[in-house]
């Protein structure tokens, strides 16, 4: 990667990735791209920025032109939740926004990543230990479109050669930016709320399991994985990958460790909650750890004695 292109930076992984990122290959290496210029002005402000909407193919092309780019980062998106209230709108971006990349990375000869989410998974699907290769018919438009996403990505790669690479993030929990309207947000809210207000409303039942993973790890695994020998991947896209699994009590237990007095009450979202029940309990990420060594850094335990810790920093300012 020389100079990479980072579609969605400022969304929730993108606003951290650019900058570890321009970190690691230089701020004028990287250019990031988003829908405005609002928010997140470290990343505005630190490298190149451009104002790309990934459904306008032209605007992509140009920018990969003007910069030269041989890497595409392509993390715009509509997460579960928001394309639940708006299908057609999560078709056009997950899907046609990820069509207009691939064929930009085509005729550019640039090589992209593209998360998958936990979300390309079902209630058919076997949800312990998710096999790497298993049913996939998800029950949300968000999974039909990353489920899509996957098959292009091969698709690519296969008819044209284009070097795609990608994973199959779980919830991701951070502290920088939050999320943008998935089901896994309750996991990022509880650690704000058990700190401003001591108490915390889950809209998902006790019980329910999923898999996450702390930002740090998120962003090793795109650097990991775009660094990888070709010749060690067989899968190349949708690699599960995972670093914890958790349900709403045992994250609250975790937290009310170094907050005793926090409480946890539950007001059920049924739209979340059924999505949250069609996804894994548990993804088994054997191929990632052999093709290309992935091995998160963070546990339960340890990202809670960090986000705690930077959180406390970030809301005192
Ligand atoms: P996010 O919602 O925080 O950010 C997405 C960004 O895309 C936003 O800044 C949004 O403004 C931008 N965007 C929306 N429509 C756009 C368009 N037409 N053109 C350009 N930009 C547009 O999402 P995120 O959590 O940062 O997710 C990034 C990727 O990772 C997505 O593909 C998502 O499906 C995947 N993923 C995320 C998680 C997670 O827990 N955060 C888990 C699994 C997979
Ligand atoms: C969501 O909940 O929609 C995302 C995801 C797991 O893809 N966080």
């Amino acid at each position: 990667m020389k100079k990479i292109l980072v579609t969605g930076a400022l969304g929730q992984i993108g606003s951290e990735l650019t900058m570890y990122l321009r970190k690691l290959y230089g701020f004028d290496s990287v250019i990031a791209s988003g829908l405005h210029k609002k928010d997140n002005a470290v990343v505005i402000e630190s490298g190149p920025f451009e104002l790309i909407d990934v459904q306008n193919a032209k605007q992509l092309y140009d920018c990969v032109k003007k910069y030269n780019v041989d890497t595409i980062i392509h993390l715009a998106a509509i997460l579960s939740a928001v394309g639940e209230d708006n299908p057609s709108l999560a078709w056009k971006i997950n899907v046609d926004g990820l069509f207009n990349t691939l064929e930009v990375a085509r005729e550019n000869n640039c090589a992209v990543f593209t998360p998958s989410s936990i979300a390309a998974f079902g209630p058919t699907t076997p949800s312990d230990q998710t096999p790497q290769l298993t049913i996939q018919r998800p029950t949300t438009m968000y999974g039909v479109t990353k489920v899509s996403g996957e098959i292009l990505c091969d698709y690519y790669y296969q008819r044209y050669g284009v070097d795609t690479r990608g994973v199959r993030y779980p919830g991701i929990i951070s502290y920088v930016t939050l999320p943008g309207g998935g089901t896994t947000d309750y996991a990022v809210h509880i650690y704000y709320d058990a700190l401003l207000k001591g108490k915390f409303t889950c809209n998902l039942s006790k019980g329910t399991f999923m898999d996450m993973m702390y930002m740090p790890d998120a962003l090793d695994a795109v650097v990991q994985l775009m660094e990888a020998n070709p010749e060690n991947l067989i899968n190349r896209n949708a690699f599960n990958i995972t670093a914890m699994q958790f349900d709403p009590e045992l994250i609250y237990l975790e937290i009310k460790k170094h907050i005793p007095d926090f409480t946890i009450d539950y007001n059920i979202d049924r739209v979340k909650q059924k999505i949250a029940d069609s996804w894994p309990n548990s993804l088994d990420d054997s191929a990632a750890q052999e093709e290309w060594g992935w091995k998160p850094k963070y546990n339960l335990e340890s990202m809670t004695i960090d986000m705690l810790d930077k959180l406390k920093e970030k809301l005192a300012k």
